[in-house]
């Protein structure tokens, strides 16, 4: 089994920020549109009108203050909702890859190698833009990379998921250079007409080289020490979008084809299990919790972060000890305990642990144990 290194990460920004103040003042315009259209029903008692969000809402219960899109006019137009993209021809690059070239690149610079060196390429995301081929498959051939590529999706999980594939394949010789890419261009499938979700997401893309020490070469490595991975079924948080659809003659635009969840039973049911999953990931190590220097936790709540690391610390928890992105980026799905790896590691030194970890819908909860060299 050859020994399995983190090389390096990278990070795409996409252009776009909107605010909690600019994006709440677009939902309560739509709201206003909406209860006046439907005035009379309202008024006759046989719908409800909508209710309007707050930016002071967002902020108290998720520490959401903007996200990043990649395209901002379509998802603040109070008439539409959502953002608008040019459909591109089947020569031209399609998004998802285009965005995780840009994290792949940034990653390659990182870990001192090129396209030619990878014989891997996993694509772990939330939301797949088409069914085939394989968007990993398409960043395969931008980058020049050579062996195999694949899309897999765990949700909020992908990225943890793909990691734990990643270095199975270079520990057992099916590959020697695995690039794990995490484009989650959420704002698709957000749902921007529902005040209990429209303020949680965010587009960003993330990426991951992983590889065999001996191979590597970067100034800082960071070793893996164990992974682990789990599911258990919960339809809290859920997407009915597929390609069974048009069959099933439904509305593509009905509630259910967008992200949906029971955000309140989420928090409650995640908690215990994300610090569970870890607790028991590092007992089998011989970790002691309060022996983590950090945790790269998946952002989707600031508060159910503290709670997770509380739990196994059994102290009050700082950002240094589980560094916040989701304030700047929202919920990035599969990226966000990635984005935290990739800007809140320059400063431990050689023997720190630390756990990256996501946990989301399935549910899933996936961690990844790392020292630095
Ligand atoms: N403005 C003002 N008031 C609001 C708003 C709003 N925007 N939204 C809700 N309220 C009201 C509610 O109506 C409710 O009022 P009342 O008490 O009168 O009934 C009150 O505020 C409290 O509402 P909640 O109980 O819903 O509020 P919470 O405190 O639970 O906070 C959160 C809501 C922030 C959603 C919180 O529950 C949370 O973060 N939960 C965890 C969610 C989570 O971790 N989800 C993971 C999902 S991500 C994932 O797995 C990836 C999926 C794939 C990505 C797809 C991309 C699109």
């Amino acid at each position: 089994m050859s020994a399995v290194v983190i090389s390096g990460t990278g990070l795409y920004q996409p252009p776009y920020t909107i605010t909690n103040a600019e994006l709440v003042e677009a939902f309560n315009a739509y709201v206003d549109g909406y209860n006046a259209e439907h005035a009379a029903d309202i008024e006759a008692g046989t719908l409800q009108p909508l209710s309007h969000s707050s930016v002071e809402f967002i902020e108290k219960a998720s520490g959401i203050k903007q996200r990043y899109v990649m395209e901002k006019s379509g998802i603040l137009d109070p008439k539409r909702m959502y953002p608008r993209f040019q459909e591109r021809s089947d020569d031209q690059l399609s998004m998802l890859a285009e965005i995780g070239v840009e994290a792949a690149k940034k990653a390659l610079e990182a870990a001192g190698k090129t396209g030619a060196d990878v014989d891997g390429v996993i694509c772990a995301c939330s939301n797949l833009q088409r069914a085939y081929p394989a968007i990993a498959i398409e960043i395969q051939h931008a980058l020049g990379a050579g062996g195999y590529a694949f899309d897999m999706n765990v949700a909020c999980s992908a990225a943890t998921f793909g990691l734990a594939q990643a270095v199975n394949a270079v520990q057992t010789g099916a590959a020697k250079c695995v690039l794990v890419i995490n484009p989650e261009i959420t704002s698709g499938h957000q749902e921007w007409k529902d005040r209990d979700c429209h303020f949680i997401f965010g587009d960003v893309a993330t990426a991951t080289v992983v590889e065999r020490a001996d191979t590597a070469t970067a100034a800082e490595q960071w070793d893996i020490v164990g992974s682990h991975l789990a599911t258990q079924f919960s339809n809290n948080i859920r997407n009915n979008f597929g390609y069974l659809n048009r069959s099933e003659d439904s509305d593509p635009k009905a509630r259910d084809k967008t992200f949906r969840q029971e955000g309140r039973k989420v928090f409650k049911e995640v908690v215990p299990v994300a610090a569970a999953h870890i607790e028991t990931q590092l007992g089998a190590l011989s970790i002691q919790p309060t022996d983590v220097r950090r945790f790269w936790l998946h952002q989707a709540n600031l508060s159910m972060n503290q709670l997770i690391v509380k739990k196994l610390i059994g102290a009050e928890v700082t950002p240094d000890v589980a560094p916040l992105i989701l304030d700047e980026y929202a919920n990035t799905s599969s990226a966000g305990s990635i984005i935290a790896f990739h800007k809140y590691r320059g400063d431990l030194k050689s023997g720190d642990t630390g756990v990256i970890c996501s946990f989301g819908a399935g549910y899933s909860v996936g961690s990844v144990v790392v020292r630095k060299r």
